[in-house]
């Protein structure tokens, strides 16, 4: 048998990944727009009780400048209008320019949005508001999971927002620039109980160094990479693209690891351990599975990354 994109993805099927994050995300979507933003609004104040956020990068900031100066000008009625268009997915300037910018930029938007928030230059939530019942249950959901498991919901409801960008015909997505990868004499490396595959080890090595052009050569031209709750960026090129807009700065502290032969020569491999995000620095460590399918010259067709469902699955290597 010779394996396709679709066939690679079940590999490892006893692999227990958090379902409730979409599932929770769902929900939140079914909210009113206010709803929305008051429920963003207090999880963020909830979270902010256990884990800190890292301001963003300057280059993130400068991209939404014009956007952000902009509402700044305005009375808190327009200031408010303006972010439950962006919640209500509205067709407005504002929402098509925030539907084009990459995640770390609605991110770092949404960050400054927050700090002027709290300083009383943006609208604030109305005092007093009061969460639908709905809402309310949504955001219990959400206390009881893990912080890995919580800041994804949080980050899905962000990317969520804005004009729908399927919907825009051409163009082109507005980006963080991309540093130089990290001097060699910096860089650090791996070890995974189980695991001595050199094309693994290069993989979380080359991405925790920034080090795009080495980590896509570990690929196969037609190569795969699926991120968490999402379908499979196919090809090198797309790939390429991906590590350059969303993979800068990542820390992959992989645990451990069982390697097996597949069929046709092939191997797959199933590393599991912890993953920071520059947002959060070491604050919070999501729990992660690669499952990696190697061909017969050790490059890579498919590698799947999951957020486990608990901790407990860290120790799950079953085949
Ligand atoms: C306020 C109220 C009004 C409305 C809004 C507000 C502001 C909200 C803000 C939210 C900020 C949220 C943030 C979330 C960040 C989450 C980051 C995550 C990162 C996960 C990364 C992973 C990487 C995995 C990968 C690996 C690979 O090997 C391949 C690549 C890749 C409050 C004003 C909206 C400010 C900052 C979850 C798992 C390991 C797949 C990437
Ligand atoms: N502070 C996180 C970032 O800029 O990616
Ligand atoms: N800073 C966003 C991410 O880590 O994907």
């Amino acid at each position: 048998m010779t394996y396709t994109i679709n066939s690679a993805r079940s590999i490892f099927p006893s692999t227990l990944a958090a379902d409730v994050v979409p599932a929770t995300t769902a929900r939140f979507n079914q909210l009113s727009p206010e709803d929305q933003l008051a429920w963003i609004w207090f999880t963020y104040l909830e979270m902010g009780k256990t884990v800190t956020i890292a301001a963003p990068g300057a280059a993130s900031m400068q991209l939404a400048e014009l956007t952000l100066n902009e509402i700044k000008k305005m009375s808190f009625q327009q200031q408010t209008q303006v972010m439950c268009d962006l919640a209500n997915r509205a067709d407005t300037a504002i929402c098509r320019t925030y539907a084009i910018w990459s995640q770390n930029i609605k991110l770092g938007f949404w960050y400054q949005l927050g700090q002027w928030m709290e300083q009383g230059i943006v609208a604030p939530i109305p005092e007093g508001y009061r969460l639908s019942a709905n809402a309310s249950a949504v955001l219990e959901t959400l206390k009881s999971l893990e912080p890995g498991q919580q800041i994804t919901i949080l980050r899905n409801s962000v990317l969520d927002m804005g004009y729908d960008p399927n919907k825009l015909g051409e163009y082109t997505r507005v980006t963080e620039p991309v540093a130089p990868p990290q001097e060699m004499s910096l860089r650090t490396d791996v070890a995974i109980e189980g695991i001595d595959n050199p094309t693994i080890l290069s993989y979380m090595n080359n991405m925790n160094a920034n080090d795009f052009d080495a980590l896509i050569e570990l690929f196969l031209a037609d190569g795969a990479l699926q991120p968490p709750f999402q379908r499979p960026v196919v090809g090198k090129e797309a790939v390429m693209k991906f590590f350059r807009e969303e993979c800068q700065n990542l820390v992959l502290v992989p645990e451990r690891g069982v390697s097996e032969q597949a069929d046709g020569g092939y191997t797959q491999i199933k590393i599991t351990g912890k993953v920071q995000t520059p947002w959060f620095g070491s604050g919070v460590g999501m729990n992660i599975a690669w499952r990696f399918l190697l061909d017969p010259s050790n490059k890579i067709f498919f590698v799947a990354i999951d957020l486990l469902a608990s901790p407990k699955e860290l120790l799950n290597l079953a085949r």
